[in-house]
């Protein structure tokens, strides 16, 4: 488009100044080998009026993922992988193995009689159970047993393994903080001697200790939470008795967060985690927020309208909503929903903003 002042191109959306004119052009040459550059023909895209975010909305079926991953199984075995996992990655990031600019999510298979060595990193994981039953993580000496619907963390450096003792695959949702420790350039990881812990406690004993409401004396409050395990059996009551209450919020449903018991903070200081149950019928509220989150559909099935496009999802089908876009959840029958976002990686920073 010609400017009507300079009769030269106008500018791109980035720059604050105008035409780029031979003379500017020549100097930003000349600068240019000194590497500096002109900040005037970049600011807005620097500091722009409101999140500018390069993601975009996607969803994955997990009929479709399962079968792909399952597959993998009879490519490459989980101690070959280390970690046999595919990647969400988001359409516009492709090749940056994240579902969003500061998250990382994958389908994790481990199939009957396999383990997934110990190592440990400075990134946190989660994981978010969707398929199968009676595998286990082992982290901080206990070894947790896992069902669908548990919410499982591995804090940073804490040593992990996995294995699956059952007859079954078993399936889950990884979510990693590692595109922010990478963005810090802070990642150290490494292989432990053996390839599986021992174990001291048994499954279900931090949730045991931590999450009833009393707490062992002389516990100092920690950055993440000491439960590893929430059990989707101990969750669901919370989500119907709330529900049955009409505590239900117009935009999120009749929701939890995972809490950190020693802070009343999130699970991990980068991700935090929230469980939400949508009554039959439930037509919520357009709600938008800077953190982009990762939702999975845990029971019942509905849509989100993200700015102009509906995502159609059913049980464990995986989804993304980027940062600052405006979205509204709707359910069918009675819905659970599972969503993880950096909240309070941004919370701490006080960048944090939702708008109603
Ligand atoms: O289970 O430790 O999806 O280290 C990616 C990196 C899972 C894990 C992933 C990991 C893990």
């Amino acid at each position: 488009m010609e400017s009507p002042t300079t009769g030269l191109m106008s500018p791109p959306s980035e720059s604050v100044a105008g035409a780029v004119t031979p003379e500017r052009a020549a100097y930003y040459e000349r600068i240019g080998k000194q590497n500096l550059a002109p900040l005037w023909e970049v600011l807005r895209g620097l500091v722009p009026p409101e999140p500018k975010t390069p993601c975009v909305p996607a969803l994955w079926r997990f009929a479709e993922v399962k079968k792909m991953v399952l597959e993998a199984g009879t490519l490459i075995t989980a101690k070959e992988a280390e970690r046999r996992v595919l990647v969400f990655e988001n359409p516009a990031l492709r090749g940056k193995s994240r579902i969003t600019q500061s998250l990382y999510a994958g389908l994790q298979l481990i199939l009957p009689g396999e383990i997934a060595p110990a190592h440990r990193h400075t990134a946190s994981a989660i994981r978010f159970v969707l398929d199968g039953e009676g595998a286990y993580t082992a982290v901080e000496g206990e070894k947790t047993v896992m069902r669908r619907g548990d919410f499982v963390i591995t804090a940073n450096w804490a040593p992990h393994d996995h294995g699956n003792p059952s007859k079954q695959p078993m399936i889950w949702l990884d979510v990693l903080d590692v595109p922010t420790v990478n963005f810090f350039d802070a990642a150290f990881s490494e292989h432990l001697e053996s390839e599986m812990q021992s174990n001291t406690r048994e499954s279900g004993d931090s949730y045991a200790r931590y999450g009833s409401g009393v707490l062992p004396d002389g516990v100092k409050p920690m950055l993440r939470s000491p439960i590893i395990n929430y059990p989707y059996t101990q969750v669901k009551p919370v989500l119907e008795r709330l529900e049955a209450s009409g505590d239900v919020d117009p935009h999120h449903g009749a929701r939890v967060r995972y809490a950190n018991p020693l802070t009343g903070g999130w699970a991990t200081p980068t991700m935090g985690a929230n469980i939400a149950m949508l009554p039959k019928g439930f037509r919520g509220k357009d709600y938008r927020s800077t953190d982009g989150a990762i939702f999975v559909c845990v029971e019942g099935e509905g849509s989100t309208r993200v700015e102009g496009e509906t995502l159609e999802w059913g049980p464990n089908d995986v989804f993304v909503i980027p940062s600052w876009k405006r979205y509204a959840h709707a359910a069918k029958g009675r819905t659970v929903l599972f969503s993880i976002s950096d909240r309070p990686a941004q919370e701490a920073l006080g960048l944090w903003r939702e708008q109603n």
